[in-house]
């Protein structure tokens, strides 16, 4: 009789721990349910068509890479993450005002320490594509890559076109700020079943994460008036899904351009901010006020040519407690958030500053509104 009250004991001192968790996770954190759809669309990394800092038209010698003399297209077919309304996918999510410069990254999806994340994932693409997260907490089912990992979890690491599949992803302590860093981090999330081609055809976005009492019902950081999310990131337009594909409908030129045509290029890429280059990120949409509290959030793509030093003009920022006004993202799918104080009303540069990148239109404006300013 005792040991049965013992185990009786167990077994609701487990059911309690299941229930209410450890107190790691869960405790009193909400769930986010995301409805994120991967889309192909057709995508302009110079939309206005001219560089907007210097008032020229793009200078053609620098759309390309490897082969700096050829003019190839600014425009191609990408698969970006979009947010939707609901489990039906019909109705894209409007994206908040203040997210507008995201640009080609996919929805921000926001988690506070002790929260979970679920993104239930529609593969509306014609290939096998997943999300897979950097940061937080998964198991195999939510991981989102393909390796033999002696589990049968196969469903998550490439979704057969048209199909859906449901990513957990409990937000541990482990995933929030770390002591030395500001109250939000940033991690990336990105398609891993062709994992160069997949992100190189746009497939990537951003996870806010914030410290646990840190965020609003939203899971936004309250210790901050304005967040910016930038991506810096080379796009190699070789290395895609849709490359051949884009080749024929962008350049016009199927018989010359290509590994083994007279014209032929060894690869050819974009190095841009969110997606755009030369300027043409908004600056509509890159705006604060005097006074505000800035966090901007860093990260870099993943080939052999991401390797950034975001430099702000007219400001510095706090990265890890060291102030700086260029940032260190030397190296694919680096990270980091930056505090800054906009202290300096105008119209301010925000660009790459390794020398080939930022002749290459990996450049932006932000603006700070002097206070007072309707
Ligand atoms: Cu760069």
């Amino acid at each position: 009789m005792r040991r049965l009250l013992g185990i009786l004991a167990i077994s609701v001192s487990l059911a309690a721990v299941i229930f209410f968790g450890t107190g790691a996770v869960g405790d009193r954190g909400v769930t986010r349910v995301y409805y994120v759809g991967a889309d192909e669309v057709d995508w302009d990394f110079v939309p206005i068509g001219s560089d907007v800092l210097s008032g020229n038209p793009v200078g053609q010698q620098y759309l390309v890479t490897g082969l700096r003399d050829t003019v190839i297209a600014t425009r191609f077919k990408k698969a970006v993450y979009q947010e939707y309304t609901d489990s039906t996918f019909t109705q894209l999510k409007p994206r908040p005002p203040e997210m507008e410069h995201t640009g080609i990254l996919g929805p921000i999806l926001r988690g506070e320490v002790g929260d979970t994340i679920v993104v239930v994932f529609k593969n509306q693409t014609t290939l096998p594509v997943s999300v897979h997260p950097h940061g937080v907490f998964y198991d195999k089912d939510s991981e989102g890559a393909p390796y033999i990992d002696g589990t049968d979890d196969k469903h998550d690491d490439g979704v057969p076109s048209g199909e859906i599949h449901r990513y957990v992803w409990p937000v541990p302590e482990r995933a929030g700020p770390g002591p030395n860093q500001p109250n939000s981090i940033v991690w990336p999330y990105h398609s891993h079943t062709r994992e160069v081609k997949d992100v190189n055809s746009g497939l990537i976005g951003a996870m806010i994460i914030t410290r646990d009492g840190m965020g609003d019902a939203d899971g936004k950081p309250t210790d901050v008036d304005r967040e910016f999310v930038m991506l810096f990131g080379a796009f190699i337009e070789n290395t895609t899904n849709y490359t051949p594909e884009n080749l024929r409908r962008y350049t016009g030129d199927t018989a010359t351009i290509g590994p083994n045509g007279p014209r032929g290029f060894f690869r050819f890429g974009y190095a841009a901010i969110n997606g755009f280059m030369y300027g043409n990120l908004p600056l509509s949409s890159m705006t604060m006020d005097e006074g505000d509290r800035v966090r901007w959030y860093l990260f870099s793509a993943t080939s052999f040519d991401d390797f950034h030093t975001p430099t702000w003009h007219g400001h510095t920022v706090l990265i890890n407690n060291r102030r700086v006004d260029v940032a260190d993202l030397s190296g694919p799918l680096l990270m980091l958030t930056a505090d800054m104080v906009a202290d300096n009303p105008g119209v301010w540069e925000f660009h790459c500053h390794f020398g080939e990148h930022m002749e290459g239109g990996m450049t932006a404006r932000y603006e700070v509104r002097a206070a007072g300013t309707p």
